[in-house]
């Protein structure tokens, strides 16, 4: 291979998978010749995401779904989109990964990321790097984003499997009783079932998927109970997600995903260079701006002068 550094990662060295991820995310040369490198490779990975409300324990739940895959000997892959607090050192999303060990270091990878402007969802460099880590043989690849309405949608899109984290004592019951939320996941997860209201919040999600069969897979939804802080239930959630990963193979829907996947990185890619060039012709334009405080111009002008001088830019 002509790269280096690619052959590294591709070897499961942490750091250079890192260095290769960071090259892709901001697609410089080098990292599009590293794309291009990887999306052969790619397309065998199970996706999930993970969503739910701020503090639902989002995070906690992937240090445990971690753990029980690292110890079916999967490679993981994480994203951690936005995330409101980055993962600190204490985390307990980095205790477990400690207590899994040094030496499956290249075999667990984690990536933080700002959605950097797009409004909340899957940015162009998420879509990028979830290809990457595909390419890189890491075969379960977990993105966590905070659920709000549109977000879901758009996420539930370009993953296999969308496992909803809900909690109980949060409102949640009621959302679980109202159609909308309900309608999104693969998999519903009642998490903090340590926690009295529990019982109540679990019937609720039950009775609200029932008999809802997901219009795009034709799935019947499922529900679990886990205490992420334990790992209480992250075994039978980990084999729910298998199950449906299963269930797409066998209707031939995974392959759809990863192509429905790509066509979403491709038109967000496009996007984000498109708005990088507007806005960097908008900021050079301050003599536009003055004539049309002056009315020198009009703005139908102005936004001619400034849509002619994009087309040239691209
Ligand atoms: N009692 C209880 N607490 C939990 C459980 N799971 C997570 N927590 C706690 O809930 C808090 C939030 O957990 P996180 O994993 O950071 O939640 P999150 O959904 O990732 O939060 P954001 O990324 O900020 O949206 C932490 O204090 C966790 O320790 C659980 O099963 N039971
Ligand atoms: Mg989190």
């Amino acid at each position: 291979m002509r790269h280096d550094l690619l052959e590294k990662a591709l070897n499961g060295e942490e750091l250079a998978i890192s260095k290769v991820l960071t090259q892709i995310e901001y697609l410089t040369p080098l990292g599009i010749e590293y794309l291009k490198e990887l999306l052969p490779r790619a397309g065998n990975a199970h996706t999930i995401g993970i969503t739910g409300s701020p503090g639902a324990g989002k995070s906690t739940l992937i240090g445990s779904l971690i753990e029980e895959y690292s110890r079916r000997g999967h490679r993981i892959g994480v994203l951690l989109i936005d995330p409101s607090s980055p993962i600190s050192k204490g985390s307990f999303m980095g205790n477990r990964i400690r207590m899994i060990g040094k030496e499956r270091s290249g075999d667990i990878f984690i990536r933080s990321l700002a959605t950097r402007g797009h409004l909340g969802g899957l940015s162009a460099d998420a879509m990028l790097l979830i290809e990457a880590l595909d390419g890189l043989g890491f075969d379960r690849i977990i993105i966590e984003t905070v659920g709000a309405g549109q977000t879901d949608t758009e996420v539930m899109d370009v993953v296999h499997t969308l496992a909803v984290v809900t909690v109980p004592g949060t409102g949640d019951e009621i959302q679980a009783l109202k159609a909308g939320i309900m309608e999104i996941g693969d998999i519903y997860v009642v998490n903090k079932a340590d926690k009295p209201e529990a019982e109540m919040l679990y019937e609720a999600v039950k009775f609200a998927i029932e008999g809802i069969v997901s219009p795009r897979f034709g799935w019947q939804p499922r529900i679990v109970k886990t205490v992420a802080t334990k790992g209480l239930g992250v075994k039978e959630l980990v084999d729910l997600f298998e199950e449906h990963m299963k269930y797409l193979v066998s209707k031939g829907l995974f392959a759809d995903i990863v192509r429905k996947r790509r066509r979403k990185a491709v038109e967000l890619t496009v996007r984000r260079k498109l708005s990088e060039v507007v806005s960097s012709v908008v900021q050079r334009a301050d003599k536009l701006f003055e004539q049309l405080e002056k009315n020198e111009v009009t703005i139908d002008q102005v936004i001619n002068a400034i849509y002619d001088e994009v087309k040239l830019n691209l």
